[in-house]
C-alpha cells in the first residue's frame, strides 16, 4: 500500500464522512439507501421536512442519538487522533459526521461542518445552541425552556447554510499552510463525495497545488478528482496508511 508521509513540512486537512463511523456500528446514509423507515433522508433532514412534520424529524434524531450514544470510536478515529498529536497545528479535521466520535477518540482540532447530534437549539429565540443528549419519547415535541417555542436539532440540513465560521476555519487552514510554504495534503475518508460544499474541498486543495488522497470502501462520486485512491475500510486502512516522521 502506498504510504502517506507525515513529516515536519506536512499540513494535513482531513475530511470524514459516514463511512468512518460505519465500523463503530452507525449506519451510513448510502447504507440506508438514502431512506429512514421509507422516508427519503431529505424529508427528515431538511427545514421543509421539519415544518411539515416536526414529530417525525425529532423521532429520527432521537433514534440516532440513542444509537450514537451506545457506540465507541474505531481504529480509524483513533488513527486520526494519533496523526493530530504528531502534527499539532498542522492538522485539521473537517467532519460531516454529527455523532461526536472524533471528539470521543481524542481529536481536538475538529470542525463539525454539519453540526452535532448531541446539541439542540431554539427555532425562535437567540439562545445559543446547547448540549442535549435527551432521547425524546415518541410524540414528544421538545420546547425551549426560555421562550416556549419549538427546539430543533443543531444540525445543518439540506438547503441550509453551513456556519460561515466553520468554512472560514477550513479555508484559513489551507491559506496558512500555503503561507508557510508547507506541503499541503488533503485526505478524504468514508464519504460518498455527493454532498456540497464538503465534496468540493478536493477541488480547492488541487487548485492550491496540494496533494489529495481518498480512502473509501468503494469509488466515490468524486474519486477521479483525487491523486491517490486507497480502497478499503477506513478502520483498517487509516491505522496502516501514515508514515509518521
Ligand atoms: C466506507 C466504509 C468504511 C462505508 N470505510 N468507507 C453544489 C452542487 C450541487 C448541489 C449543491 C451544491 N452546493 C449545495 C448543494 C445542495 C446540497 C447538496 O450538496 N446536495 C447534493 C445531494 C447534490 N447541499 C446543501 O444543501 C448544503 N447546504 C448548502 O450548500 O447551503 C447553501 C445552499 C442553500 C440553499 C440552497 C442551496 C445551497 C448542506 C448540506 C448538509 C447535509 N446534511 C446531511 C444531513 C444532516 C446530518 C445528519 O442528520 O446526520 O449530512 S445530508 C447527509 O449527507 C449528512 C452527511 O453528513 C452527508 C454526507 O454523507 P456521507 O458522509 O458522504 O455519507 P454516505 O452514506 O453518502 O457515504 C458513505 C461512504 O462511505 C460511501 O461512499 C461508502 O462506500 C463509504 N463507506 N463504509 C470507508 N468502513
Ligand atoms: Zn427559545
Amino acid at each position: 500500500m502506498e504510504r502517506l508521509i507525515l513529516d515536519a513540512d506536512t499540513w494535513l486537512l482531513v475530511l470524514t464522512g459516514a463511512g468512518v463511523s460505519a465500523e463503530s456500528g452507525i449506519a451510513t446514509f448510502r447504507g440506508m439507501g438514502g431512506l429512514w423507515e421509507n422516508h427519503p433522508v431529505e424529508d427528515v433532514a431538511s427545514p421543509q421536512g421539519f415544518i411539515k412534520d416536526p414529530l417525525l424529524v425529532w423521532r429520527f434524531y432521537s433514534e440516532r442519538r440513542a444509537a450514537a450514544a451506545s457506540v465507541q470510536p474505531n481504529p480509524g478515529h483513533h488513527a486520526l487522533a494519533d496523526w493530530e498529536r504528531h502534527l499539532g497545528n498542522r492538522f485539521l479535521l473537517a467532519t460531516q459526521n454529527v455523532d461526536g466520535l472524533h471528539l470521543s477518540a481524542g481529536s481536538q482540532r475538529v470542525v463539525e461542518m454539519h453540526g452535532n447530534l448531541f446539541k439542540s437549539r431554539c427555532t425562535h429565540c437567540e439562545r445559543e445552541p446547547f448540549a442535549d443528549t435527551t432521547v425524546y419519547a415518541t410524540g414528544t415535541l421538545p420546547l425551549c425552556g426560555q421562550c416556549g417555542e419549538m427546539l430543533r436539532p443543531h444540525i445543518v440540513w439540506f438547503g441550509e447554510y453551513l456556519e460561515p465560521a466553520d468554512l472560514e476555519r477550513i479555508e484559513s487552514f489551507v491559506h496558512t499552510a500555503l503561507d508557510h510554504g508547507g506541503k499541503l495534503v488533503f485526505l478524504s475518508a468514508g464519504t460518498s463525495g455527493a454532498v456540497y460544499p464538503a465534496a468540493g474541498l478536493v477541488n480547492k486543495v488541487t487548485a492550491a497545488g496540494g496533494d489529495t488522497w481518498s480512502v473509501n470502501l468503494e469509488a466515490a462520486e468524486n474519486s477521479h478528482r483525487f491523486k491517490h485512491f486507497v480502497q478499503g475500510k477506513s478502520g483498517e486502512v487509516l491505522p496502516a496508511l501514515a508514515d509518521l516522521r
